[in-house]
């Protein structure tokens, strides 16, 4: 079996059958695809059209597909890919709880519940996204609450919130509910973090009352392949953010990230074979006004590496440029 990534204009129009599920890039209106397709409504930048299309495809087994709890998924043998968009205000807050953390626990407690039934338990991969990130809940920005929510979910479900988490990122939005895609397994991931940064789970309690459930990338096993999903990475060396207001030295600050991150991997999975120009990437800038210098400068380090280019809010607010990326 193999999973592989494709990207285009349009639709996929080949065998559904072979499609686990996918993204749709951009401002366009939203088709009904016939598979989970999570709804990344952030401006694509540098692109022709409006839209692209991301499509995860297999070769192997027939998929399976179904609904649970709000979460549309499809199964292919050992792989389980599915996505999840939770109206902020579908559950009431608490005491302890705002209406924001209380979506982000259930999100994630759904998920969840819903590999556990499945028999296909880890999760290698989740790509978060929520309106107005920097905004007020309830005294704590927005962000924090959405990681005391994650975090609630991984521990009461009895899964570890340090080491053994997911590869993941975490963008703001304009507008929409908050959405999860999500790939799982059956075998564990393998994580992967940087020397040059404090582990993101280990962050400390400036950054907010829980830390972020991600690790820094994973390598994954679905059957006869390896993969490897580079987090979100941004400027950003021990805990703490570098090169405010200086969107060249953070893109080059990033990227010495990835090569940081790049090179465990190599020494990880013993095979040596990552390299910079030989990930394809996806790149979110703040302000589309830094897409042009952060594309040439990314060309200058990465070749012609496949990437896209995206208007988001990165999750802190002094960081103008997240970069996340994945080799097959
Ligand atoms: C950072 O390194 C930048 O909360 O899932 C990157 C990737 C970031 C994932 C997440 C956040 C997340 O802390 C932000």
């Amino acid at each position: 079996m193999a999973l592989d990534l494709v990207i285009a204009d349009s639709p996929f129009a080949g065998e559904a059958a072979k499609v686990l599920g996918g993204a749709l890039l951009g401002m366009g209106p939203v088709p009904r695809a016939g598979w989970p397709l999570q709804h990344l409504g952030a401006t694509l930048l540098g692109s022709d059209g409006p839209v692209l299309h991301e499509t995860w495809l297999v070769d192997g087994a027939p998929v399976a597909a179904g609904h649970s709890e709000g979460i549309d998924w499809r199964r292919c043998g050992d792989l389980l890919y599915g996505v999840i968009e939770l109206a902020e205000d579908a559950l009431p807050a608490n005491a302890d709880e705002t209406a924001l953390q209380v979506a982000s626990k259930a999100a994630y407690a759904r998920i969840f519940r819903l590999l556990d039934a499945q028999g296909l338990p880890h999760l290698w991969r989740a790509w978060n996204y929520l309106a107005d990130i920097h905004g007020d809940d309830a005294g704590l920005e927005r962000y924090r609450r959405f990681n005391m929510g994650r975090g609630s979910a991984f521990e009461q479900a009895s899964r570890s919130v340090v080491g053994r988490v997911p590869a993941a990122c975490a963008l703001g939005v304009a507008q929409g509910p908050l959405s999860v895609a999500f790939l799982a397994g059956t075998v564990p991931a393998v994580p992967i973090e940087n020397p040059r940064q404090v582990s993101a789970y280990l962050y400390p309690r400036e950054y907010g009352p829980r830390s972020p459930t991600f690790s820094r990338a994973a390598l994954v096993y679905p059957p006869g392949q390896e993969l490897l999903f580079i987090s979100g990475t941004a400027s950003i060396v021990g805990h703490r953010s570098l090169h405010d207001g200086d969107v060249q030295a953070q893109s080059h600050e990033t990227l010495d990230n990835i090569a940081a991150v790049v090179a465990e991997a190599n020494r990880v999975s013993r095979l040596g074979r990552f390299t910079l120009d030989g990930l394809s990437y996806r790149v979110y800038v703040r302000h589309a006004e830094h897409f042009e210098a952060v594309r040439s400068l990314l060309r200058q380090r990465c070749g012609d590496a496949p990437t896209v280019y995206l208007q988001a809010d990165v999750c802190r607010v002094e960081l103008l440029v997240e970069i996340e990326a994945m080799a097959g």
